[in-house]
């Protein structure tokens, strides 16, 4: 039996699969409010250890000096003497002191988390849920990042954590955060900046932070939502100010770039559009459709051999660009000429639909 018990202690302390986070605290806070609640929270344990080792000590003490083979008499007199009077107030006392001392603190410390800074400069991140996706809009910068999720073949010891592209932010600059969602609930949740937030379609909610550290701060969607839900992972990155500025105009210096390549009046060959397409379909549209092209019937349709993939051009853009009211076919209007080229010429094309057709960006401007 005791051998038993103590291999599965060991089983339990070496399992090779259990060495990723030995960690026993909250992770290191990287915003000033973060830091405020992880504070209250070290009270909060400091309070109870000593509450937990004073508790115990009488405990210990009494079932040892106190035990039936000592002969221990009980005191028949304590409620006449004076801490049996008074206890029945000062112990109640202690505790309501020590309850006010911790939610004193946390009242404070919530004002501060709900009471989005009212300033002119504040840096304004739209945050959107998507079934299964990031999509972070620098709204002072006019520039939108994408994120995804890594596959666990490439993501290695980052099993679903890692993402393609981070949500990139400055230290010491105070961030707001408006977060919405564009199908389901979702949430936005990093530890390191400790508030969470659902993510409401229809609804926007703020939250802030300042970050105070350079790092790389992972986090998770937090409301179920759906067959992927744990398939969005959020990464931070906080970098400094100067960083932070030079990664934006890269970001800038590509969107140019690929709004110049689709705008360009060219036509584009069958084999540059479907290796376009198949990138594109592989990121934006296989979690439903899935790399197959055999969906995930019946929530998620298979393209491969379908009605509109194999139907007029027309339909088929029609419901790209404009998605299906009512179902998970978000409209993908957003995405310009030359991808949706792209993406529509690869699903006509790619496993059995062998369509033979192509769809230039400018047929796509014109079905808009
Ligand atoms: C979140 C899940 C989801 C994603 C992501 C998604 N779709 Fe869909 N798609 C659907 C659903 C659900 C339908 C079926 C709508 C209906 O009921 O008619 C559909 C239908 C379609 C159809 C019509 C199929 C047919 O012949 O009836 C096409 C074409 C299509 N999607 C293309 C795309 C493309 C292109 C992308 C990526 C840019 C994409 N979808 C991303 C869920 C998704
Ligand atoms: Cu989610």
């Amino acid at each position: 039996m005791l051998q038993a018990g103590l291999l599965l202690l060991a089983g339990l302390l070496f399992h090779s699969a259990a060495k990723a986070e030995y960690g026993l605290n909250f992770p290191e806070p990287a915003a000033g409010v973060a830091q405020e609640i992880y504070d209250i929270h070290m009270l909060t344990m400091g309070i109870a250890t000593v509450l937990l080792i004073i508790v115990f000590a009488i405990v210990f003490y009494s079932l040892y000096f106190h035990r039936k083979s000592r002969g221990y008499q009980a005191d028949q007199n304590f409620h006449t003497s004076w801490f049996g009077h008074w206890s029945w107030v000062i112990v109640p006392v202690m505790v309501l002191g020590v309850d006010l001392t911790i939610a004193g603190k946390a009242d404070i410390v919530l004002k501060k988390v709900w009471d989005v800074p009212k300033e002119e400069n504040i840096m304004d991140v739209k945050v959107t849920g998507h079934q299964w996706w990031w999509e972070f809009d620098y709204l002072d910068h006019d520039i939108k990042v994408e994120s995804r999720y890594i596959p666990e073949e490439q993501s290695g010891d980052l099993y679903l954590r890692e993402v393609d592209n981070p949500l990139v932010l400055p230290t010491g600059v105070k961030i707001r955060f408006l977060h919405t969602s564009a199908d389901v609930l979702h949430a936005f949740w990093v530890p390191e900046l400790a508030v969470k937030k659902d993510a409401i379609p229809g609804y926007i909610t703020e939250t802030w932070a300042e970050l105070n550290r350079e790092g790389t701060f992972r986090g998770q969607c937090a409301e179920l939502c759906g067959t992927w839900h744990s398939r969005m992972p959020i990464v931070v990155e906080s970098v400094s100010q100067d960083k932070f500025t030079a990664w934006v105009d890269g970001q800038k210096a590509i969107k140019v770039a690929a709004a110049a390549e689709a705008s360009a009046d060219k036509t584009w060959s069958m084999d540059e559009l479907m290796v376009k397409g198949k990138t594109l379909y592989e990121t934006k549209c296989a979690a439903c459709h899935q790399v197959t092209g055999m969906g995930l019937p019946p929530a998620f349709p298979a393209l491969n051999g379908s009605v509109l993939t194999k139907g007029p051009i027309a339909d088929h853009l029609n419901i790209v660009i404009n998605g299906k009211e009512g179902t998970a076919m978000q409209p993908w209007g957003t995405l310009n000429d030359l991808e949706i080229a792209a993406i529509v010429t690869y699903e006509r094309n790619a496993w059995d639909n062998k369509m033979g057709d192509v769809v230039q960006p400018a047929d796509v401007k014109q079905a808009r």
